[in-house]
């Protein structure tokens, strides 16, 4: 096992018409232009409303590509868009700073307009080697970004609050002001969390999590799981996912539910939604159920498993590292396991997030089972659900009935995540192709460009512009030809 790591979603007239749109387009789309985390908003929703995106560009000859940036050689984490700046996970093969040599996370900066390289922070493996921080993963948090502070997780378990500006704004932002590199390449440090000290975590091969925010409260999944033997549970009173004051990095609530019930790993992130009436954090364990929690106080209210009962693992029972998505209601998510496994059977679920206790079976809107082990997140509007899965197949879905309407085979291994946006489904592979397929319940698809290496990420988009990495380059695509 390793690699797993990321996966790892207008208007005006009269006042009424406003407050009912704001409202409703609030769901699923940050409206102001910028992607500040993963999924855009914390339901995860991989929707946007921005509109004149580009259909066709191709890397070879420029076409429609603004800039592109280099990263290093593997890149798991998703780009996030605010201030004027991009911030993407990757490793320390592109070294650009010697002081900071050898195997890395890194977390770079880069000038929205231009890609030009701002600021970088680098972290060291952990000492326990590849168990917990797998050689030249890099980072593989996708950012939070509100205001002027960023929030992320690196590779060594530790939940970070940077400044935006870094050293740039001549001013070392705290309380943390004991930054050895202060320079105007380097980051500016506000807090940081160390989940293997504080809450005993055990990560498994790495820490993915990206951070998702409500009121003062972040929200992370540790990631703890079994060590290399893949029997034992070092840290089986370790909390699943954890609530920290954004200001000041105090654990304010956590949550073990899974103990020594970790199948493997815990590499979904959470969500942040209201569900009849209640704002809840969404969470996706490493025992293969789905949960929802007060997000203020950490209460549990209902849980969800997402393995049939005689399901057996590793052949037939999977984890959950897709991120659950809250729409309406309902939680949508599928399961499957870490890309090293392999192919197997999968299944998606529509979850009625308003039931409470255990919810299996009251909670179930809809079984997908035609679905295989899946690492991705859905994308929902319309009626219609969009989910891929790691055998290649996207498969668009009734979001009512879960009834298939049709799939598409890309003909390689997917781990990122389908995104809907002005009319149109776009999907990243393995083999590097992102296919563009037209949103709706006939199948048609409208374009498929290549990256040049693996696509792990999905797409983002801010501000008339989307952003894609493959392994090792940052890409922003636009309209740049009429
Ligand atoms: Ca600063
Ligand atoms: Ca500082």
């Amino acid at each position: 096992m390793r690699l797993t790591f990321h996966k790892p979603s207008a208007a005006f007239a009269l006042v009424a018409l406003m407050c009912v749109a704001a409202a409703r387009l609030a769901a699923s789309d940050p409206g102001k232009g910028d992607w500040p985390m993963w999924g855009g908003t914390p339901d995860r929703n991989q929707v946007s409303n921005m509109k004149n995106v580009p259909t066709e560009w191709d890397v070879k000859t420029k076409k429609n590509i603004k800039w592109v940036a280099e990263l290093g050689s593997q890149s798991y984490g998703n780009p996030v868009v605010a201030g004027g700046m991009v911030f993407v996970g990757t490793n320390n093969e592109l070294m650009r700073d010697p002081k900071q040599g050898g195997d890395r996370g890194v977390l770079m900066a880069f000038r929205e307009s231009d890609g030009q390289f701002l600021w970088q922070q680098t972290h060291p493996k952990l000492e326990a080697g590849r168990a917990n921080d797998w050689p030249f993963q890099g980072v593989a948090s996708s950012p939070l970004v509100e205001g002027e502070i960023l929030y992320y997780v690196s590779n060594r378990g530790v939940v970070l609050a940077l400044d935006i500006q870094g050293f740039r704004d001549n001013e070392n932002d705290g309380p943390f002001k004991d930054e050895k590199l202060t320079g105007q390449n380097d980051a500016d440090v506000i807090w940081s969390f160390d989940m293997i000290e504080e809450v005993g975590s055990y990560p498994h091969n790495l820490s993915n999590s990206s951070p998702v925010v409500t009121g003062d409260l972040i929200f992370l999944s540790t990631s703890n799981g079994q060590d290399e033997s893949h029997v034992h549970i070092p840290s089986p009173r370790a909390p699943s996912i954890i609530a920290l004051n954004k200001s000041t990095g105090k654990l304010v609530w956590e949550d073990n539910s899974v103990e020594e019930r970790i199948l493997h790993g815990q590499w979904s992130t959470p969500s942040v939604g209201t569900i009849g009436g209640v704002l809840q954090v969404v969470s996706a364990q490493g025992d293969g159920w789905v949960r929802g929690y007060e997000a203020q106080t950490g209460k549990k209210l209902w849980e969800f498993d997402t393995n049939p009962k005689d399901s057996v693992w590793p052949r037939t029972r999977n984890e959950l590292i897709a991120t659950p998505v809250i729409y309406q209601d309902v939680v949508y998510i599928a399961n499957g396991q870490d890309p090293e496994h392999g192919e197997g059977v999968g299944h998606m679920y529509a979850i009625d997030g308003t039931k409470r206790g255990d919810i299996t079976k009251t909670g179930l809107v809809w079984h997908f089972d035609k679905i295989r082990r899946s690492i991705s997140t859905a994308a929902v509007a319309d009626g219609l659900v969009y989910v891929s899965d790691f055998s290649g197949y996207l498969h668009c879905l009734d979001a009512k009935t879960g009834q298939e309407y049709w799939n598409h085979d890309l003909l390689a291994a997917v781990w990122g995540s389908p995104f809907l946006i002005d009319g149109k489904v776009y999907l990243g592979d393995e083999d590097g192709d992102i296919v563009v397929m037209a949103h709706g319940k006939e199948k048609k698809q409208l374009a498929e460009m290549n990256m040049g290496s693996a696509v792990y990420g999905t797409i983002v988009p801010a501000n008339g512009v989307l952003f894609i990495n493959n392994r090792s380059q940052l890409f922003a695509i636009a309209n740049t030809t009429k």
